[in-house]
């Protein structure tokens, strides 16, 4: 099964639009969870298992497994392995280079990692990125129009009457199915969201931005219209409390999302 239909019917099954990002940080692991690579293991097996009937996919941002070296690789594989198969699991490694380069990538993330789908940086153009789309089952999300300050700097630059986030959109809606590509648009940046749901109608847009970077979330389901989306919340979930009984208020901030992201 491609992993567009995958993503159908998981949102369908479990009636959510969220994902969790498991972006762990060891200065904010709550009470009681030991403050290395084995703490955080047991973190996000507790995160897993207490949220997986409510979202549709896990993020794992690889900065957060990297930084430990050999063991944040053997704790990124061990993650992967606690999410149940029917849940969809986004790399979040934001990669794109030449071709060889970009296609060892997708290999580490799809067949070494088994992740479904992965965020790409589309700086160096389509052709640095059609390796990952070689892997025609999966579903890639290319980096639009990012939540960071920074978008302005590049992003929302006009060129030729248009803005860049446009640009890539067209390129690669041009080359790639709906099937395969959707986007990164950050939940902060309202009026682009509004212009590129506009005209990304049927692709999948996966918004970061919602919670500790202060998207509103209300005003971003309302531009989307009940279009493919999946809505990511990191930090305001997985770091809900740093109580020994943490995962009560992690399954409570859960909740609160899931019951503002449900499929109509
Ligand atoms: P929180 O702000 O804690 O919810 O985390 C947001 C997550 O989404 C982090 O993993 C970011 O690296 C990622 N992200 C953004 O915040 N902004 C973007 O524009 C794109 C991403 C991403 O590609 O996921």
């Amino acid at each position: 099964m491609k992993v567009f239909e995958k993503l159908l019917e998981i949102q369908k099954k479990n009636n959510s639009l969220l994902c969790i990002g498991l972006d762990p940080q060891l200065e904010k692991l709550p009470e009681g969870i030991q403050r290395n690579t084995f703490g955080i293991l047991e973190f996000n097996k507790l995160i897993i298992e207490n949220t997986k009937k409510f979202v549709c996919a896990y993020k794992l941002n690889f900065a957060f497994y990297e930084q430990f070296g050999s063991e944040g690789f053997d704790l990124l594989e061990k993650t992967v392995e606690l999410i149940p198969n029917e849940i969809v699991k986004i790399a979040d490694g934001k990669r794109g280079d030449i071709g060889s380069t970009s296609q060892a990538y997708a290999k580490s993330i799809f067949q070494h990692f088994g992740f479904d789908c992965a965020t790409l940086n589309p700086l160096m153009g389509v052709d640095s990125l059609t390796p990952f789309f070689e892997f025609d089952d999966k579903l890639n999300f290319v980096l639009a129009c990012t939540s960071n300050p920074g978008a302005s700097d590049f992003q929302k630059l006009r060129i030729d009457n248009r803005f860049f986030y446009e640009l890539i959109i067209e390129k690669f809606t041009d080359n790639f199915t709906k099937e395969q590509l959707g986007f990164v648009v950050g939940a902060t940046n309202e009026l682009e969201f509004q212009s590129i749901r506009e005209k990304v109608v049927d692709n999948f847009l996966l918004v970061p931005g919602i919670g500790t970077q202060g998207g509103n979330l209300a005003r971003i389901l309302e531009i989307n219209r009940n279009r493919n989306i999946i809505i990511n919340v990191s930090r305001d979930i997985i770091f809900a409390s740093k109580e020994k009984n943490f995962i009560e208020k992690v399954i409570e901030k859960t909740l609160y999302y899931r019951n503002q992201l449900q499929v109509v």
